[in-house]
């Protein structure tokens, strides 16, 4: 295989953000251990306590405007202005932005907008979103975090199909492999050839699915990886 040229697809977790101080879900301390998943992270939830859930992101909207992108998101930015380099993100963060990727694939939404439950319109989020904010397009008021719950469909699961369809090289940074269908990439991309590399704190649900695992923080272990591809 030609790694120099190949097309890479990158999926991240909340893990890649850690060192920039956003918490993650599952690790110790981490989100869920806070919050029960089923009052803030399903649409029974928004529907049952908008005011708990709407709290729940405005604290954690909050927290991510303040937050500046680490060693590894930097080096995803610099892989993909010299390869060809396909980035999905689990994160609602903006922190791949900020450090200058430019086409970064939300999979399961962001913090940055807001989104109409009623007609599907997106726009700039507000820094605190309430039930009493009104959609711009339709005047409903079922404004909602454009984010994906537990129950609800990820985004652009076409494209990222194709991208594993294709890809040479698959790396998963920063995730724990609990949620699907994400844990389940790497197998699609194995099925379909790719190299599959872990780069993680620690072993995951789903490490026995790599070719190759790299254990460390991701502010070492990306950018030393990134550095290995392009040279
Ligand atoms: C470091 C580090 C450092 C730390 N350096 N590393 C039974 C079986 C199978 C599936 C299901 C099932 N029952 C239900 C399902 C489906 C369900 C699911 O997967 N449930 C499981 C929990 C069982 N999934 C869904 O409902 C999804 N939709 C769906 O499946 O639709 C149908 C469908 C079918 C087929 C195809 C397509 C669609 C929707 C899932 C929505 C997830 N939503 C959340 C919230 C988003 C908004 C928000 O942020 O609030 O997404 S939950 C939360 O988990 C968030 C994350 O994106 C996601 C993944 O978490 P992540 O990123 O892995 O974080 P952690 O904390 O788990 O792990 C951190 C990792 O970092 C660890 O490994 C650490 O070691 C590491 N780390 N510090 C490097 N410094």
């Amino acid at each position: 295989m030609e790694r120099h040229l190949a097309k890479i697809v990158i999926l991240t977790g909340a893990g890649i953000s850690a060192e920039s101080g956003i918490g993650t879900f599952r690790d110790k301390g981490g989100i869920w251990s806070r919050y029960d998943v089923k009052d803030v992270a399903t649409p029974e939830a928004f529907a049952r306590n908008p005011d708990l859930v709407y709290e729940f992101y405005n604290m954690r909207r909050a927290k991510v405007r303040e937050a500046v992108p680490n060693a590894a998101h930097f080096a995803l930015a610099e892989l993909e202005a010299a390869r060809d380099v396909v980035l999905i993100t689990q994160n609602v963060d903006d922190l791949h932005q900020k450090a200058g990727s430019r086409s970064v694939i939300h999979m399961h939404g962001a913090h940055r907008t807001a989104l109409c439950g009623a007609c599907g319109a997106r726009w700039d989020a507000p820094l605190e979103m309430s039930r009493r904010d009104v959609c711009p397009e339709c005047a409903a008021c079922s404004v909602r975090p454009d984010v994906v719950w537990f129950g609800e469909m990820p985004y652009h699961m076409d494209r990222i199909a194709a991208a594993l369809e294709t890809a040479e090289i698959f790396v998963s940074i920063g995730t724990s492999g609990n949620v699907y269908p994400a844990a389940g990439f790497v197998q699609q991309a194995r099925r379909f050839g790719a190299h599959c590399v872990e780069l993680n704190l620690e072993e995951t649900e789903i490490s026995d699915g790599f070719h190759e695992t790299r254990r460390g923080p991701a502010g070492e272990v990306v950018p030393a990886w990134v550095r290995q591809i392009v040279g």
